[in-house]
């Protein structure tokens, strides 16, 4: 753990210094977290998605991932009376069917989801969750992590999702490179 912090801080002092795309990238790689709807139990049938909805907080830039197989399912992002009706004759914002859908939840906003498979809607195939502003809810007394951090660079204090970690790791390397070439 303490050398993973000391190694974002490494990164936080880096992207200061050269202010890059790479350090965009980095800030978003800390930040950013994947959801696999439903948990282990994927998007089906006989899930209760609006418990599954309230275990987490969801804030700007996640991500949700729809794991289901192909065909027997499909998400549908909706407006809320659609969500609230299961009638996809109107209200639909985004379809999506290839079975691993993954949608960023790029702003701040109530998004609305369903299943548009005769009768799954209905059966419990629908959540919303409220995504918040990055940095708005997350207000964890780490030790010593987050109190003195003069740069704009917020060390998450939960766990990093694998990838965002990689992602680190993939633009540490490069980070280097830039500096040394
Ligand atoms: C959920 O999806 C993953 C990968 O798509 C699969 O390996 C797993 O068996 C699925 N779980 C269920 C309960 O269907
Ligand atoms: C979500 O945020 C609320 C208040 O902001 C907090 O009480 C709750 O514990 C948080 N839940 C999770 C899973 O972090
Ligand atoms: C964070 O928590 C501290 C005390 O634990 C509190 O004083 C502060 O107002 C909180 N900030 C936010 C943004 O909730
Ligand atoms: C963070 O990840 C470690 C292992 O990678 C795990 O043991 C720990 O329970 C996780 N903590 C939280 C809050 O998820
Ligand atoms: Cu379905």
């Amino acid at each position: 753990m303490k050398k993973e912090i000391k190694l974002r801080y490494g990164i936080s002092f880096s992207c200061f210094l050269h202010a890059s795309l790479v350090c965009v990238l980095l800030l978003c790689g800390a930040r950013c977290e994947t959801y696999t709807v439903g948990d282990e139990d994927n998007w089906s049938i006989g899930v209760n998605y609006l418990a599954w909805s309230t275990k987490y907080n969801f804030t700007v830039d996640d991500i949700l991932v729809f794991k289901y197989t192909k065909g027997e399912h499909n998400v549908y992002e909706v407006s809320e009376a659609t969500f609230r009706s299961c009638d996809a004759s109107s209200g639909v914002v985004a379809k999506y069917t290839t079975g691993s859908d993954q949608i960023e939840l790029k702003e701040a906003k109530e998004y609305w989801f369903i299943c548009d498979i005769s009768g799954h809607c209905l059966d419990g195939m629908r959540f919303g969750v409220d995504v918040s502003q990055a940095g708005a809810a997350s207000n964890t007394t780490a030790s010593g992590t987050s109190a003195s951090a003069p740069l704009p660079f917020n060390p998450n204090p939960n766990n990093a999702s694998e990838r965002g970690t990689s992602v680190i790791y993939l633009l540490l390397v490069l980070d280097l490179l830039l500096k040394f070439f």
